[in-house]
C-alpha cells in the first residue's frame, strides 16, 4: 500500500476500533458505522478520501482489518477493538496449536499471570509462528509463544476466529503456554 493508503488505515484504526468520538462517528453496537457519514466526519476533520480509497484500503489492507458489509453502506473494524462492542462471531474449534507474539520484556508477568487482554476484548492469537513473531515484534525483542489451544479448548475454554483469521479468547492461563 502506498504512505497515504497506510494513513488512511492508521486513521481507521484509530475511529473504528478505539476512539469514533474524536470525529464523532457513532459505531452500532456490533461496531459498524455508516461509511457515507464516516467520509463525511472525517472531511469535517480535515482528513478527505473518497469512496474509491476507502474501498481500496479496505481491500488491499495487509491484515484486512476492516470489511464492509454485504450492501457497501456500513464498515467496521474486524477485530482489535478496545471500545464496548459485540462482533458478534460464532465459538469455533481451533487447531491443537495456536501462537502468542510477544516481547521478551513482557515473560516474567506473563509467566505469572498468563495472557492477558489488556484493553482489548481479547487476547489475539495468530495461526502460525510467523505471523506472531510479527505482532511481537511491534513491543520490542519479540518472542512467539505457544498455546495449546485444542487443550484449552477441551477444557470448556472459548475461541472465536475473526473475519481476518485472527483466534481470539478472553485469557490463557499459564498452564496452557510453552515458554
Ligand atoms: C502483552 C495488531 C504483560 C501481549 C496485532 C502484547 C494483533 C502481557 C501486549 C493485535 C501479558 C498487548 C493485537 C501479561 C499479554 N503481562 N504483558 N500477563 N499478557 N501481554 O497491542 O496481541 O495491526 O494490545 O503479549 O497484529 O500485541 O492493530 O496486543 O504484547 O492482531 O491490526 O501485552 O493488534 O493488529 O498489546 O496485538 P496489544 P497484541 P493490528
Amino acid at each position: 500500500m502506498s504512505d497515504r493508503a497506510v494513513r488512511i488505515s492508521k486513521f481507521l484504526s484509530l475511529v473504528l476500533r478505539h476512539q469514533p468520538e474524536k470525529i464523532g462517528l457513532r459505531l452500532d453496537e456490533s461496531g459498524w458505522a455508516s461509511v457515507e457519514r464516516l467520509i463525511e466526519a472525517s472531511r469535517e476533520k480535515g482528513i478527505e478520501f473518497t469512496l474509491e480509497e476507502l474501498q481500496y484500503v479496505v481491500a488491499n489492507n495487509d491484515k484486512k482489518r476492516f470489511a464492509f458489509s454485504a450492501d457497501g453502506l456500513l464498515i467496521r473494524a474486524s477485530q482489535g477493538h478496545s471500545i464496548e462492542i459485540e462482533l458478534g462471531y460464532e465459538p469455533a474449534e481451533p487447531p491443537e496449536v495456536l501462537y502468542h507474539g510477544t516481547a521478551e520484556r513482557f515473560l516474567t508477568s506473563i509467566k505469572r499471570l498468563g495472557l492477558i487482554k489488556g484493553k482489548r476484548h481479547h487476547v489475539h492469537l495468530s495461526a502460525d509462528a510467523e505471523t506472531a513473531t510479527r505482532v511481537g515484534q511491534r513491543h520490542g525483542k519479540p518472542v512467539a509463544l505457544r498455546v495449546e489451544a485444542r487443550r484449552m479448548r477441551r477444557d470448556g475454554l472459548v475461541f472465536y476466529l475473526s473475519e481476518n483469521g485472527v483466534w481470539l479468547t478472553e485469557h490463557v492461563p499459564v498452564q496452557y503456554l510453552v515458554f
